[in-house]
């Protein structure tokens, strides 16, 4: 059994920081969200290293939609959620700025003659990255994307790279050829079955990037109207390969249809969920005194107003507390892992503080998990049965543990 796992279970033994449900409601429904209190909130986000995947491929090349087959976002969320950060580049936060674990950039810059990567460098250096260079499989004119490439491997050439070649089906012999099954590209071969021409295409351009390391993922994200199954023919290679180089089990985090119901609501709001879930382990496990139980309940509280205008509902007060009761005080107890730090001495301050984090994100990941299924059970006008959201909660918060172990124990 983990060590966070047990700890749920020493929560009991904690002096429970809320008087009754009703102070932690009242700090729920109504944040006292000061400026110093959305410093210490921004001071946490601003260590969390998110992970930029820097996207290096002439227009229309399929970067966008690349971006919208990993987030599930849809193309107008991706177009309006883009921001200039550099003079030559733009960055998408996942699911926004405010709760991003996954940041996107896409350099505008190199259809411009002579772009220089160093300032969109400079400005990927602090952060843990991938590049993903982005060609179509068909397109053979990449002087510009090679020649920026060159110059981020030359300056960096332990940072990964992924090629992934792009509209497969523009190498088909005919409209009428489906992709082929299984899908014929694993472990960078390129089997007999697919179409001359398109395999001579692949290979030439395999050939520009002759000593750099790299992994080719070829791939067909295709539209509805494009008529092709699946529309995200490659995706679990492109998936394998990005796990492979960053081991940070953001697939995981960014499949949020597991669970105990699947609609667009739930969908919605699960990048929030994971994003804040992050923010509130990181608060509770950075030992600095900006960070406290505070902090957490403020995280918190974001997290289920945003919960409530994901489904178009009010928050009241009885929503939260039914959720609290049912699921126990107890819970919130352990939250914050100040507690945690003078009953447990003997696992020193790092291991108590990374598992004070794990726990406080575990808990309010649960929580908002909790928050959807309550709201998609009141839209269907459905009665609550306490035993049911101890379940979901209980279920969610070994999923979250599980989760965000890692984001959270990388920080400590
Ligand atoms: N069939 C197919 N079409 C694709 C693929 N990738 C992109 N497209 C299409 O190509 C067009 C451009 O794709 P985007 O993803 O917007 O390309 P982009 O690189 O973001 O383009 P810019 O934002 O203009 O730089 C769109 O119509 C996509 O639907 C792919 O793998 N297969
Ligand atoms: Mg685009």
């Amino acid at each position: 059994m983990s060590k966070f796992t047990n700890w749920k279970s020493w929560s009991g033994k904690i002096s429970n920081p809320f008087s009754n449900t009703s102070a932690y409601i009242d700090k729920i429904i109504k944040p006292q969200v000061d400026k110093a209190a959305e410093d210490k909130i921004k001071a946490i986000h601003e260590r969390l290293p998110v992970p930029v995947f820097w996207l290096l491929g002439k227009t229309q090349s399929g970067k966008s939609s690349i971006i919208r087959t990993l987030t599930g976002s849809s193309a107008a969320e991706i177009g309006n959620g883009f921001k200039p950060c550099t003079r030559t580049a733009m960055l998408f936060d996942f699911p926004d700025a405010e709760t991003a674990f996954l940041r996107f950039l896409d350099t505008r810059g190199l259809s411009e003659k002579g772009y220089d990567a160093s300032e969109d460098m400079k400005w990927c250096e602090q952060q843990a990255h991938l590049v993903i260079v982005v060609i179509k499989a068909m397109d053979h004119q990449q002087e510009s994307v090679l020649s920026a490439l060159k110059q981020v491997h030359k300056a960096h050439p332990k940072w990964p790279i992924i090629v992934a070649q792009t509209a497969l089906h523009e190498g088909y012999p005919g409209r009428a050829m489906a992709h082929i099954q299984p899908y014929p590209f694993a472990d960078g071969r390129i089997s007999e079955s697919v179409p001359a021409d398109l395999r001579c295409s692949l290979l030439k351009q395999r050939e520009y990037f002759a000593g750099i390391a790299a992994t080719f993922v070829p791939l067909d994200f295709t539209l509805p109207e494009d008529d092709y199954a699946p529309a995200d023919y490659g995706l679990d290679a492109l998936w394998d390969a990005i796990e492979l180089v960053l081991p940070l089990g953001l697939r995981a985090m960014l499949e949020g249809h597991i669970g105990a119901i699947n609609d667009v609501y739930w969908q919605a709001a699960h990048p929030h969920i994971i994003g804040y879930a992050i923010s509130a382990g990181l608060a509770a496990a950075i030992p600095v005194p900006a960070a406290s139980l505070g902090t957490v309940v403020a995280i918190q509280s974001k997290l289920f107003h945003s919960i409530a205008h994901v489904y178009g509902l009010p928050l009241t007060k009885q929503s939260i507390r039914e959720i609290i009761s049912a699921v126990g005080m107890g819970v919130l107890a352990g939250m914050g892992g100040r507690e945690l730090l003078k009953l447990i001495p003997a696992y020193g301050q790092t291991v108590a503080l990374s598992v004070a984090g794990v726990y406080t994100a575990a808990v309010t990941y649960a929580l908002g998990k909790t928050l959807c299924f309550y709201f998609s059970k009141t839209q269907q006008g459905k009665a609550l049965q306490a035993d049911k959201l101890r379940e979901v909660f209980n279920a969610e918060f070994a999923r979250g543990g599980e989760l965000l172990r890692n984001s959270i124990k990388k920080q400590v």
